[in-house]
């Protein structure tokens, strides 16, 4: 039976081995190296967690590759941050309670940062599908949630949204911008452990709510929202607890199905009641 505690051990586990591969990833020997290093130096971890317990549920063992894949979706994570924080998007001078990378190595040099960064996950994509042709479905798949069908279509609607919206444009919104790439994560471990295609679909509605969920509790944890894209900008806050559980019940049943779904599900709790 899972608890708070099994639970922590796996989760910090998984993120102390992604933090030390992305650590020994770069090699800091000059200023784009530098801030790639810097840019990817912290976080959750929930992508890479979700690929590693996603392959996991789906076939026991994980191999080095694994590793590499988890950290490609860091890779494209840790840019799309990068670039949002620009003062082209959000503008935001703190990342992860440290100056963000274009204030730490000016925004010519964050432009860059992002650029390779998302450059850098696709090399290892491509290289892990050229060993191993389990993985060409999957690295496609995470480029394709990445891409303007996806994380960048959404951030384009939440850029040019006007000063109203409705529920439908901001669900649009975070499902391309939050769940596609949470997305990107369960299905590639699916497509890369080769399961059912109806196995594929449980997945992917998993991922979907899961990553608005995680998105919904953002919203209820976000001090000022009024102009920003927030739930409470279109519900009350009991309103977004009843609809927040909702989705939870929806993850919750997708993988109800699956052996060994332990951890997923208990994701799912641990992610709502957050408070950070
Ligand atoms: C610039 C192409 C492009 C896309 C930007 C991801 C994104 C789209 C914008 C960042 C702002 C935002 C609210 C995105 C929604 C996804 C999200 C909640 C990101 C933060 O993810 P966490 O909490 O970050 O997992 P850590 O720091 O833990 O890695």
């Amino acid at each position: 039976m899972m608890n708070k505690e099994k639970f922590l051990k796996i989760f910090n586990d998984d993120k102390d081995i992604i933090d030390k591969k992305v650590k020994s990833y770069f090699s800091p020997d000059g200023i784009l190296e530098e801030a790639m290093a810097y840019a990817t130096g912290g976080g959750k971890r929930i992508r890479a967690f979700l690929y590693l317990e996603c392959k996991k549920m789906f076939s026991c063992n994980l191999c080095e590759n694994d590793y590499k894949f988890a950290l490609a979706l860091e890779f494209i994570h840790a840019y799309s941050l990068v670039h949002d924080d620009l003062p082209a998007m959000d503008n935001d001078d703190f990342r992860r309670g440290q100056p963000s990378t274009h204030k730490k190595y000016g925004e010519d040099i964050g432009i860059l940062t992002g650029d390779a960064l998302l450059n850098e996950a696709a090399i290892m994509l491509f290289q892990l599908a050229k060993d191993n042709d389990s993985y060409i479905k999957a690295g496609l798949y995470i480029l394709q949630r990445a891409s303007r069908f996806g994380m960048i279509g959404g951030q384009v609607l939440d850029l040019r949204r006007g000063a109203s919206y409705d529920l439908d444009y901001l669900l649009d919104v975070y499902k391309k911008k939050t769940s596609d790439l949470f997305k990107a994560a369960c299905v590639s471990a699916g497509l890369a452990s080769r399961v059912s295609k109806e196995y594929l679909e449980k997945i992917e509605i998993f991922a979907s709510n899961l990553g608005l969920a995680f998105q919904i509790q953002d919203d209820l944890l976000e001090e000022t929202y009024e102009d920003e894209l927030n739930i409470l900008n279109v519900m009350s806050k009991d309103e977004a607890i009843v609809l927040l559980d909702k989705v939870n019940k929806r993850a919750k049943d997708s993988i109800k199905d699956f052996q060994n779904n332990e951890v997923l599900s208990y994701l799912i709790d641990y992610l709502s009641s957050r408070s950070y």
